[in-house]
């Protein structure tokens, strides 16, 4: 307990459970900030978004008053907040991880840590949800039309757009209430990343069916509240930047190994996997293009150009 009279805990918020990617980047970080302060600082985490009574949406708001420390959330909840935000997760923006390292490594990632600084929030570093994937229970779905009529749990504004523009009856609700839904038939299905959500918090035990449509992908990053962000020297500020880089870092590759190894896991679970041809893949491209368009005129037609024009010179292609 050496330098007691000043230590401190800091406070952070994430929407997902303990058992998930989130959570043991979360700890990761707790662990990277005691190490590198010599225990004068420790992270006290949060999970399941208890700080803010399930409401997954307002954790950002919180941090941006400055009345919680950090948060690490993913791109969508912070859509109320910052329209911006939902950019990231535009219907087929991404071909696939490099052109997400491209964007999260550039310009972009850059230029929306300056949209997010206006509203008290400092991005430290970007991690991974993933690329969201589709679930349900009534049957497989391969094409636009099998969505029709499907009541689909969704968690932020444009995916209700994006679902109504595939014929299915979204709804949003709360991450924790999700699995519930899903067990007493509220819900028919949701969508979700593999290895961050779907496996750590259990998906397959209430979904049948799930299809790898790649269409739509999340980020998650460290936020720090600028009010406590601007009361340290420079000296701390690396020091917890430092930290939250490499505490991504791992809950990133982490991700990306269990998404990999992620579908085996599910078949042996039980689940009957869906993966897409080319073809049917440009069908809910083509079924989801009018939610692209739309959104994109609400996030910025520039800051969608950037993000495309990163794409375009990474060495995967863009999609849209
Ligand atoms: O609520 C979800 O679906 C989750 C956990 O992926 C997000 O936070 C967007």
């Amino acid at each position: 307990m050496g330098g007691a009279a000043s230590a401190e805990t800091l406070r952070l918020s994430h929407n997902t459970g303990d058992t998930t990617t989130w959570q043991k980047g979360a700890e990761k970080f707790d662990e990277l900030v005691r190490e590198k302060t010599g225990g004068e600082t420790s992270i006290r985490i949060f999970p399941n978004a208890q700080l803010t009574g399930g409401d997954q949406m307002k954790q950002a708001e919180m941090v941006g008053r400055g009345a919680l420390d950090f948060v690490v959330t993913s791109a969508i909840n912070v859509t109320p907040l910052v329209p911006e935000m939902a950019v990231f997760s535009l219907p087929y923006l991404y071909a696939g991880y490099e052109d997400v390292d491209a964007t999260t490594g550039g310009a972009p990632g850059e230029r929306m840590t300056e949209i997010m600084a206006d509203h008290g929030i400092v991005v430290l570093a970007w991690g991974e949800n993933g690329f969201r994937e589709v679930t349900n229970n009534v049957r497989p779905i391969m094409a636009p039309g099998d969505l029709q009529g499907l009541k689909m749990r969704v968690a932020g504004p444009m995916y209700i757009d994006v679902m109504n523009a595939l014929g299915a009856n979204p709804q949003q609700m709360q991450w924790t209430e999700t699995f519930s839904a899903l067990q007493q038939g509220v819900v028919d299905g949701q969508e979700n990343p593999i290895g961050a959500v779907i496996i750590p918090q259990r998906v397959y035990e209430v979904q049948k069916y799930i299809t790898t449509w790649h269409y739509s992908y999340d980020p998650i990053f460290v936020g720090v509240s600028q009010k406590l962000w601007e009361s340290w020297d420079d000296e701390k500020k690396a020091t917890i930047r430092a930290a939250a880089e490499e505490a991504m870092d791992f809950q990133k590759a982490m991700t990306r190994e269990d998404t990999e190894n992620g579908i085996a896991f599910l078949k042996e679970k039980g689940m009957e996997v869906y993966v897409p041809s080319d073809e049917e893949m440009q069908a809910f491209r083509d079924a989801t293009r009018s939610a692209f368009d739309a959104w994109a005129e609400k996030v910025g037609p520039d800051l969608v150009k950037l993000f495309q024009d990163t794409i375009a010179t990474s060495s995967g292609t863009s999609a849209n």
